[in-house]
């Protein structure tokens, strides 16, 4: 009984630090602008852009990340320096006609470059891999009803938008992110009826991001035939006529940001024999600060081994 309780403590206080590790949004742009049939619903409005030249008011309610049609989509974010132990992806979807939840699984995959592939326009001379040799296959789980995805000036407009949440677990070291950039990339499977397509909206109100660089693994020209390959996503894209512009892709990403751990010295988040080696290896004098030297006596010794035995175990 003593251990249950004891476990009971354990989970909460890991639980007190797991929360929203990175918010690429927001979708909705009015929470209770809904009519018709919709009235008070919340609704995600896109941003209106006319395309160089003309009078065209572009207006794009979401773009594809169909498992079916080999299309998917990535977005990039920054780890800071202690890293993320990442748990859950969130990402935003809807189906033409469909009313209910309908995407039945997301595939995820994590890139620490730019996604580019032979054909991208500007492609590297060496060609970016993905983490994962094969994405994640993960339920897509039960969908939470958002927003109802619109033009530029309905409000009527049956679109609803589904909110999708999927573990990480499956990434190398079951999520856990040392810092920098990376790319998380998605595509969705669902309901093959009317159509496989499924899309995904746009950051709106367009201005409440910057930098705006989604990428899109897509035809380079609409065609549904033609090879799929990585580009910048840009609305309005108009062959030799309009360059169009860049847009952000939401979702959110959930898990724990690591705390600093400096007995753990080869960077595998445990203090653990592995660490006393390392100490070993730099034992003697040093500068302050060194690496070993734990309890900052300007020397690595007996006493930084007490320190280490103190913190041994998994990191915070
Ligand atoms: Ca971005
Ligand atoms: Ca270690
Ligand atoms: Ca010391």
């Amino acid at each position: 009984m003593r251990h249950a309780v004891d476990l009971l403590v354990l989970s909460v206080s890991l639980a007190a630090h797991a929360g929203v590790l990175h918010q690429n949004g927001p979708l909705v742009t009015s929470p209770t602008g809904g009519t018709g049939s919709i009235v008070g619903q919340p609704i995600s409005n896109c941003d209106g852009f006319t395309v160089p030249g003309s009078t065209f008011v572009f207006s794009t309610t979401g773009v594809a990340a169909t498992v079916a049609t080999d299309t998917s989509l990535a977005e990039d974010f920054e780890v800071p320096a202690e890293g993320w132990d990442l748990d859950t992806l969130t990402v935003y979807a809807f189906q033409t006609s469909q009313t209910t939840a309908s995407v039945t699984q997301v595939r995820v995959n994590l890139w620490t470059e730019t996604p580019f592939s032979a054909g991208s326009p500007g492609a590297p001379a060496e060609i970016p891999q993905p983490v994962l040799a094969q994405s994640l296959v993960l339920p897509a789980g039960p969908g939470t009803f958002v927003c109802h995805r619109q033009s530029v000036t309905s409000t009527a407009t049956l679109r609803p938008v589904f909110a999708y949440t999927v573990s990480l677990d499956g990434l190398p070291d079951g999520g856990r992110l040392g810092p920098g950039r990376y790319w998380i990339e998605w595509s969705c499977a669902g309901a093959t009826s009317p159509s496989a397509n499924v899309f995904v909206p746009l950051v709106s109100p367009r201005a409440a991001r910057a930098s705006h660089n989604a990428r899109q693994r897509n035809a380079l020209d609409g065609s549904a035939t033609s090879p799929r390959v990585w580009f910048e996503g840009r609305e309005g894209y108009v062959a030799g006529s309009s360059e169009g512009r860049p847009f952000e892709l939401p979702f959110v990403l959930a898990g724990t940001a690591l705390t600093p751990c400096p007995a753990d010295l080869d960077g595998n988040r445990t203090v653990d024999a592995g660490d006393i080696g390392s100490l070993l290896l730099v034992f003697g004098a040093c500068d302050a600060g060194c690496a070993g030297d734990l309890d900052g006596s300007g020397q690595v010794d007996a006493g930084d081994i007490g320190s280490l035995l103190l913190a041994f175990g998994v990191c915070p």
